[in-house]
């Protein structure tokens, strides 16, 4: 009987610790103090946006590693979580309605999965966002700090273009008693050397290609 009880709490230590170590959450690119705020704020009926661009683009990171679920939507992708969406001063939409960001366009590849507070990364959702994944393109920001995690698996240089704008709390229709202003946020997703080799490699078939065809018009 004390054999078994022993037993019990041996394997119950062992399924313990080792979901411990096997839990890995998604890394604060370039550091926990690298934000870069998009500061959204009401000036009476205008929506203004602040943000901070300093060090755009900036640096879509593939770390190789394999994240605990739901975070595992960023597996085998680079990914930056330094923009974070912010509310400063004291208006607020009125009663119903809130602050709606809403995609307009962005460059195909990249990814929006949903996040939050930066060094809250275990209770983030993880959700696809901004039409990803056949999501919406509009996303209630709740006027808490919110760091979304922007992804793409291909190399190359991504931007995505919002509308801010105040609408109906529930539906996200636009309130158009407020005057809605657009930010542009941009990444780049810089191959390692290895994939620069292989980058250079598809460059010489297609320029190989283009030789052809215009050979062949000839
Ligand atoms: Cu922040």
């Amino acid at each position: 009987m004390k054999i078994k009880i022993v037993a019990v709490i041996a394997a119950a230590f062992v399924m313990t610790s080792s979901a411990a170590l096997a839990d890995l959450w998604p890394q604060n690119v370039n550091g926990i103090t690298s934000m870069k705020h998009v500061a959204v704020s009401l000036d009476g009926t205008n929506v203004v946006v602040h943000a901070d661009l300093a060090d755009s683009p900036l640096d879509l990171v593939n770390f190789g590693e394999s994240y605990t679920a739901p975070a595992n939507v960023l597996d085998g992708k680079a990914y930056n979580d330094q923009y974070g969406w912010i509310f400063e001063g004291f208006d607020v939409p009125e009663s119903g309605d809130a602050i709606w960001i809403e995609l307009e366009s962005q460059t195909a590849g990249l990814e929006t999965y949903e996040g939050g507070m930066r060094m809250m990364k275990a209770s983030h959702t993880y959700a696809p966002l901004f039409g990803t994944d056949g999501s919406s393109n509009i996303w209630r920001f709740d006027r808490m700090m919110t760091h979304h995690w922007h992804a793409a698996a291909l190399p190359g240089e991504y931007s995505a273009t919002y509308n801010v704008y105040v609408g109906d709390e529930i539906t996200g229709v636009e309130n158009l008693a407020y005057t809605s202003t657009n930010v542009t946020l941009t990444w780049a997703n810089v191959p390692e050397p290895t994939s620069v080799i292989l980058l250079a490699g598809g460059a010489v078939v297609a320029l190989r290609r283009r030789r052809n065809k215009s050979g062949a018009t000839r």
